[in-house]
């Protein structure tokens, strides 16, 4: 009988996908060990494979026969790729399973934000209705317009349900697209100039770091309300505080921060925000199939078959 290979796990994972890893791999739980050091002494030549959220030039350094690293997540800006590459180590993702999961958070952080949703839910509890009236009156996603930043496929359906909400959709990206029936902006200032809503959907990592800065922000005005599902990497975080502090820009729906899991408390006690705890892909079909995912692509690494989702 061949011996079965030896898996690192960075993070805890779910369920269903540490039961499908454990079927197949022996594997091995970085976040439990107390002695990091130690731990990579004694098994860090037999670790062939990791599954993750995050591994830099360090770890692979630890991990000298690693040949693959299956990300659980479609963003794989926690991986440093060209460290990986040049130890000739395979990455995968988990892209399109979580599309429609992330279409609707999208959806449901605008309805939240436009309708003050959240706002008016605390409004409700604390008992203010009764004692100091209705709760006054807000936008609606009908008739606006809103730019995409980033048309890949969670753009896409981005896009889609937004036109569902009655919303002219435009977008920016790197290239324009073929066979897409949205207006394309190649300037991003300009497109914030022209939308009400801006909804950034780009890959995190250098090449887009605080793609949405102050001149973004400022194009996007007082009445522009920002989405942000993508990374908080990409959004000049200090900047659009202020600028929410100031009414500069109308409001805010975040799923991601600059240093998860914590908040500035400046953001977390303002009221022209929604903010949600990076729930962007949490629903349990969208996670089952990224796990799955994490497993199809060690298991047909190790068989010898191609790749599902290869990054590199
Ligand atoms: C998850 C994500 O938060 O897929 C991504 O890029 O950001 C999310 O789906 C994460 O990767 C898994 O916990």
């Amino acid at each position: 009988m061949t011996e079965k290979i030896q898996i690192l796990m960075t993070q805890p994972l779910l369920q269903s996908c540490v039961d499908g890893l454990e079927e197949r791999f022996i594997i091995h739980r970085l976040y439990e060990q107390e002695d990091k050091a130690e731990f990579f002494k004694a098994n860090g030549k037999n670790i062939r494979g990791l599954a993750g959220h995050a591994a830099d030039a360090q770890l692979m350094d630890a991990l000298p026969n690693l040949e693959i690293i299956a990300n659980f997540g479609v963003g794989y800006d926690n991986i440093d790729t060209d460290a990986a590459k040049a130890r000739n180590i395979r990455v995968t993702n988990t892209p399109d399973v979580l599309n429609d999961a992330m279409g609707e958070i999208t959806i449901g952080l605008m309805v939240c934000l436009a309708r003050q949703i959240p706002q008016a839910e605390r409004y409700t509890r604390a008992g203010k209705w009764p004692k100091e009236g209705v709760f006054g009156l807000h936008s609606e996603l009908n008739g606006k317009t809103v730019g995409i930043v980033g048309l890949g496929s969670v753009g896409k359906e981005i896009a889609t349900r937004c036109q569902a909400m009655k919303m002219r959709v435009v977008y920016h990206s790197r290239n324009k697209q073929r066979n897409v029936p949205y207006v394309y902006y190649d300037n991003l200032v300009e497109m914030a100039r022209d939308v009400d809503w801006l909804v950034v959907i780009v890959p995190g990592g250098a090449a887009t770091h605080n793609l949405i800065n102050r001149e973004v922000l400022t194009a996007l005005g007082p009445e522009g309300m920002l989405v942000n599902v993508a990374r908080g990497s990409v959004v000049d975080e200090p900047v659009m505080i202020e600028m929410l502090q100031k009414n500069e820009i109308g409001g805010a729906a975040l799923d991601v921060f600059a240093d998860e899991p914590n908040i500035p408390d400046t953001l977390l006690g303002l009221d022209n925000v929604v903010l949600s705890p990076h729930q962007g892909s949490a629903t349990h079909q969208t996670r089952y199939e990224m796990g799955a995912l994490v497993v199809a692509n060690l298991e047909a690494y190790f068989a010898g078959v191609p790749l599902l989702t290869p990054v590199v």
